[in-house]
């Protein structure tokens, strides 16, 4: 076999390739074909591109805002005429299906126009003073460098939501993605390169987090740091961060439920439920983990789910035919067949799947056939994030042990309950301790100008995307302009 294509870091708008590193390399994750050959990142090289965002930072603040806004237009341009190409990228590096690969591209090019019209707005406040002839505002300033840590899941799209929002409030960033989508990475900032983004700006430093990611996190120079990950990383990279009392945004786990009730359009719920528990093999931190059912619907519904689950197409992902690809790498399959092997040991009850697919086209991949357990609340598979192909069945009594066992897990990101009546859906959204609700909706299905993230153990309190995306890229500054022409003392009693 080829060695496959070495690509370099981007520093200060340069691709280098640092003498003496070690390289490691990314697979499609369903064939096994190396991909691409990547600098593992030292401190030394984090230190670099530190210094050449700093130095880019002070010009790149001065560019009004709207000037920033059309090269990320330009940037969004490069992915749409780049979106089939990147599309096969994303599904041949990270195992998605070439539908979702393309529209991972197609949510980085919405994302980015999103920001590029931002640069027309970052909104500050004018509020009135308790004085005289004074005049009070708040503007938004940027932070600085910013780091964007990222996983493999969402290999465009999250960069983007991370890099664009970034840019557009006028921060200069340090990007690290995930090693096993290292080529996502590398050509998400030959887009930004091609738009004509100043030297600098941005910067790319692939390699380990233990390394690569300690170094963004600790070093002084970094204001903020976005991150994407799991949960115990990000509980690293957040006591890290305070050390040095940065601004750590982190959008972590989920352990997403759908609630089915018995006067659900069940046809409805059973396409939702296989889209939101088995697209993107299950790997999205939105992805439906459990699915809870009212008794009155619980046997038929099951046993139609499962039929229809069996009927999905594994396979290799690049087939437009196929309805699920392989987990993204040889880590997440032995995770998810180890959680496999607990929820048999716990008991539970498998409806279908269970084990790996290893024949035939299978051989060289990593294929995990999709799989049903039925359990009860309280068991680890029914608690913990797997973050693959595995589904857990729960059956409840009516809606308020539904939305009691929804709530009782460590995460709160998605939720979603399927219902004909319009006051049990609204109650739902009240009652359901998650960032995000649908209703008659998959958990899935993020749209890029609404507020993302999560409560609990799925973050520390921000949101991504929307308009509040900037809240996490921007300082806020408040001014007072006096034109009174004489001191005024804010609370102090005027003498009569
Ligand atoms: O994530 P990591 P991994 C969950 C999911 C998955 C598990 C592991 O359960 O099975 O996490 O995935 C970088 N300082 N999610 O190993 O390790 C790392 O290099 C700074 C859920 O990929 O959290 C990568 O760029 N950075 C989640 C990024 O952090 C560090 C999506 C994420 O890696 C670092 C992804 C450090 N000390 C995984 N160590 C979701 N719910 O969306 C690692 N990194």
């Amino acid at each position: 076999m080829s060695s496959p294509p070495s690509y370099g870091l981007f520093i200060d708008g340069k691709w280098v390739e640092p003498p003496g590193r070690s390289r490691f390399s990314t697979q499609n994750p369903a064939t096994g074909e190396p991909l691409g050959s990547f600098v593992s990142g030292t401190p030394e090289d984090v230190d670099r591109a530190i210094t050449a965002a700093a130095r880019a930072f002070p010009s790149w603040r001065s560019t009004p805002a709207p000037h920033r806004g059309e090269i990320l237009l330009r940037v969004a341009e490069v992915f749409r005429r780049r979106k089939d190409e990147y599309g096969a990228i994303v599904t041949r590096e990270m195992g998605k299906v070439i539908a979702e690969g393309r529209g991972d591209v197609q949510e980085s090019i919405d994302f980015v126009e999103y920001m590029a019209g931002e640069g027309r707005r970052l909104a500050g406040e004018t509020v009135p003073s308790e004085l005289h002839q004074k005049f009070c505002l708040t503007v938004r300033q940027p932070k600085g460098v910013v780091a964007c840590i990222t996983p493999w899941n969402f290999p465009t799209a999250i960069p983007n939501w991370k890099i664009a929002a970034a840019l557009i409030c006028g921060n200069t960033v340090v990007f690290k993605p995930a090693s096993n989508t290292a080529l996502c990475g590398t050509k998400v900032v030959e887009a930004y390169e091609e738009a004509g983004l100043p030297k600098g700006v941005l910067n790319l430093v692939t390699g380990s987090g233990g390394v690569v990611g300690n170094a963004l996190v600790d070093d002084p120079r970094v204001r903020a740091i976005s991150f994407t990950g799991g949960v115990e990383t990000g509980r690293e990279v957040y006591v890290r961060g305070a050390r040095g009392l940065k601004m750590v945004h982190l959008e972590l786990g989920g352990k997403n439920p759908q609630i089915v009730l018995d006067d659900a359009d069940l046809n409805l719920a059973l396409e939702g439920v296989t889209f939101g528990a088995f697209g993107t093999s299950g790997q999205r931190c939105t992805a439906t983990s459990r699915l809870i059912v009212h008794e009155k619907v619980y046997d038929e519904f099951l046993a139609r789910l499962v039929k229809r689950v069996e009927g999905l197409k594994v396979g290799d992902p690049i087939d437009p035919t196929v309805d699920m690809g392989p987990v993204a790498s040889a880590d997440q399959e032995k995770k998810v067949l180890e959680y496999i092997e607990i929820g048999r040991h716990e008991g539970a009850k498998l409806a279908t799947g269970g084990h790996r697919l290893t024949e035939g086209a299978y051989a060289k991949g990593h294929f995990i056939a999709p799989t049903i357990f039925e359990t009860r609340h309280g068991t680890r598979i029914s608690v913990e994030e797997i973050f693959g192909p595995v589904l857990s069945v729960l059956k409840v009594k009516d809606y308020a042990e539904a939305v009691k066992v929804a709530n009782d897990v460590p995460y709160g990101l998605s939720s979603s309950i399927y219902t004909r009546d319009v006051n049990r859906a609204f109650q739902a959204v009240e009652e359901l301790e998650a960032g995000i609700t649908y209703i008659n909706a998959p958990t899935i299905g993020a749209e890029v100008q609404l507020p993302f993230g999560g409560v609990k153990n799925t973050g520390n309190g921000g949101r991504e995307a929307g308009s509040v995306a900037i809240e996490e890229f921007t300082e806020i500054k408040t001014v007072f302009i006096d034109f009174s022409a004489r001191l005024q003392k804010a609370q102090i009693d005027l003498a009569e």
